[in-house]
């Protein structure tokens, strides 16, 4: 097989909008990094690129939560998110940021080429408008019943019930998050990518030449989205923060977030060309590289179809691979940040890696159990139980056990010095070992490089317990005890055991080289115990038998990993469910005052022309043919006004009899429903929409001014 020149890797650039959690990690970034590892250690030409994604509408809408600028948001994240994966060591070579002016520059020139060549339409269009806050509504700010499904709070680019992706002109009843009022639809220009323009060149590329190496959950997204006939896609939004649109008559518009994102695959590859002294134009341009984007199921639509229409108009290569991997779920439930449902990357550090004995074992320790659970085909699920019986069955008692116990033997039985081979008495149980650690390897490499990580974890985990099945079968220990007549072991006895000893120590320096691009910590220690320096690592010398030099001698054994706990599981699960119970709905609906912005300031005189006072509800009755209405009769002290109101769907007629409320007496009044209503009673509207009754704090008479 001819092997690219070089590769680039990108995994998805995570918003800068909150922690990420362990779901996100197996989906995106530990497969990259185990593939990119693998890269390395077989010497080739790699970059890793990945970076905070800081436009969209999820910026402003988190800093609306935490009551901060959207800038002082993407500072904060970016940093946080930076740390976390360094601590489960993600090795990028890069973490860029789409708020850098070199991704501001790199996203502009991007379009502009586009637009200058003719690729864009633009189009005048009817978008929704929220007329309380003269604002377009971003897809996020609408919220509707979604059509498949027909949950009723499906935001207007997705459905995060069932995962459809909408457009917000497929909800029904679509709602303004901002004011919750119906938006009304208004002329807006925007710039299209034409996708259907392109069917022909998707069909080729993906269907005919990458049915055979393209996942099947990959390659079936992209045929439903083909076969359902591809539409022009705005690449411009009407917003107030991402990279502005370089044109003239585009005032106060931004690149939508999902134009500018991908591209900051290149922008990061640009400035680690800056950092390192490279040229970054190979990497993107020369067919010779080998790109592929680690994503979550999420996001394949945006890295299949699109992003590879606007790579191949501006002349650059396509993704060799996209191997999107499905969900992780969580105990038995959706993982979710919104639910609180999720163990986030940096609860593990903190519970974990950073325990006094935490540290890079615990880094492997999770890094293993993402692995072997990897959502790779279909949805997985995480337990903190499997992750127990994987660390304690698995990693503790199958390949920590083998390399502890040959250095134990090495110590006891060969003056923990490497002991001589002696060929000539080799048996097959010698030789079924030795060829199942040459044929291991192509079956590694092989599952890497097919994107197979749980596969060759396995088969790495698997050929530790051959070696302990080999370490039964030989037993060493037995021979050592066979009677001599100095004390001494027997002659043939010691051969025997130099030979098992010398497998079990080539072995341990295999599976150190097998295990790395997947545990590399692991690794690192044993090459410690080994006292032999990274070079060893070279996947080329995977498979040797010779590792390790006759007569060498090595460090004294050390565990590999530690167990875990009963009760620190038993921690997790209780942290995992109190944090979940502690969770309030934070979610926009929560949000929808705070996003109303404030209406324009007024004088203390248009105050003042409002007339309040209090009244006493004395009459009660629901409004005929009107759903929404109570009359109500209140008593002002000096007068009993008659008063219509919209909140017959929060309060019984019966209900309001007897309570206090606030009134505007001097409004005009004006009919509904054939009643003249003579004022207006004051609410205030709960985030669920419910509206209450404003009343005095303790009873006053009925008629008190109110200021
Ligand atoms: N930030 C969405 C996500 O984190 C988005 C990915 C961008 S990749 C270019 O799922
Ligand atoms: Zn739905």
């Amino acid at each position: 097989m001819n092997q690219p020149k070089r590769y680039l890797v990108t995994s998805a650039l995570p918003y800068a909008n909150g922690l990420k959690h362990v779901g996100h990690l197996a989906g995106a970034y530990l497969p990259a990094d185990i593939y990119v590892r693998y890269l390395r250690a077989q010497k080739r030409d790699v970059v890793f690129v990945c970076g905070s994604d800081e436009h969209g509408t999820a910026i402003p809408i988190q800093a609306l939560k935490e009551k901060i600028t959207s800038k002082e948001i993407i500072d904060k994240y970016h940093e946080i998110c930076k740390q976390d994966f360094s601590d489960l060591s993600i090795s990028f070579d890069i973490y860029h940021r789409t708020s850098e002016k070199l991704h501001h520059e790199t996203a502009r020139d991007f379009f502009t080429a586009l637009e200058s060549e003719g690729q864009l339409e633009i189009k005048e269009s009817e978008q929704f408008y929220d007329e309380e806050t003269n604002t377009f509504l971003a897809d996020r700010f609408i919220k509707g019943t979604c059509p498949n499904c027909s949950y009723d709070s499906a935001y207007g680019d997705q459905c995060e019930r069932c995962g459809k992706s909408l457009s917000s002109d497929e909800l029904i009843n679509p709602v303004s998050t901002l004011s919750g009022n119906q938006p009304i639809k208004k002329s807006t220009k925007h710039w299209y990518l034409p996708l259907n323009k392109h069917e022909e060149f998707l069909r080729h590329w993906i269907i005919k030449e990458h049915a055979a190496d393209w996942k099947t959950n990959v390659l079936g997204q992209c045929k439903s989205w083909i076969d359902g006939g591809l539409q022009p896609r705005a690449v411009t939004r009407d917003l107030n923060w991402g990279v502005p649109v370089p044109l003239k008559e585009a005032d106060g518009k931004v690149l939508y977030v999902w134009f500018d994102a991908p591209i900051g695959y290149i922008s990061a590859t640009k400035q680690w060309a800056l950092d390192n002294n490279k040229d970054w134009q190979p990497y993107w341009k020369d067919s010779d590289t080998q790109l592929v984007h680690f994503i979550g199921k999420d996001n394949i639509v945006f890295h299949c179809i699109i992003f590879p229409i606007m790579l191949h108009l501006n002349g650059m290569i396509l993704p060799k691979n996209v191997p999107a991997n499905e969900f992780m779920n969580l105990e038995g439930e959706k993982m979710s940040t919104s639910r609180n449902w999720k163990i986030d990357m940096q609860d593990y550090i903190n519970d974990f890696v950073k325990k006094e004995n935490g540290g890079g074992q615990c880094v492997d320790m999770l890094r293993y159990y993402l692995t072997q659970i990897a959502p790779e085909t279909k949805d997985s699920e995480f337990t903190w139980q499997g992750f127990q019986d994987a660390v304690n069955n698995e990693l503790v008692a199958v390949f920590g056990n083998f390399v502890n116990r040959t250095l134990v033997l090495l110590h006891k039985l060969c003056n923990g010095k490497v002991p001589t081979v002696h060929t000539d008495i080799l048996d097959e149980v010698d030789k079924k070992l030795i060829t199942a650690i040459e044929q291991t390897v192509p079956f590694v490499q092989k599952s890497i490089e097919e994107y197979r990580f749980r596969d060759a974890l396995f088969e790495v985990i698997d050929l530790s317990r051959k070696g302990n099945q080999y370490l039964q079968k030989k037993e060493p220990w037995i021979k050592a005890k066979q009677p001599s007549e100095n004390g001494n072991i027997v002659e043939s006895a010691q051969k025997e055991i130099d030979n098992t000893i010398h497998h079990c120590i080539q072995l341990c320096a295999n599976l150190a080289i097998l295990i790395n691009p997947l545990l590399p910590h692991t690794s690192k220690k044993i090459l410690h115990l080994l006292k032999v320096v990274d070079k060893l690592l070279d996947w080329q010398n995977a498979g040797k038998l010779n590792l390790l030099s006759v007569g060498y001698s090595l460090r004294a054994p050390e565990l590999l990993f530690r167990k875990i706990e009963d009760d620190e599981i038993k921690y997790q699960i209780e942290k995992l469910k109190n944090n979940a119970q502690k969770y309030k709905p934070m979610e926009e609906e929560k949000l929808v005052t705070n996003l109303v912005p404030q209406k324009s300031t007024i004088q203390f005189d248009d105050f003042t022309k409002l007339d309040l006072r209090t009244g006493t509800i004395v009459a009660c009755e629901k409004v005929e043919k009107a759903d929404k209405l109570l009359k109500i009769s209140v008593d002002l002290g000096s007068e009993t006004r008659t008063i219509v109101s919209g909140i017959a769907l929060h309060y019984k007629p019966e209900e309001m009899v007897g309570k206090q409320v606030i009134v505007i007496v001097n409004l005009a009044s004006r009919k509904m429903k054939g009643i003249e209503s003579q004022g207006m009673i004051l609410t205030a509207e709960d985030s669920d929409g419910k509206l209450r009754l404003l009343k005095p704090e303790n009873s006053v008479n009925p008629g008190s001014l109110v200021s």
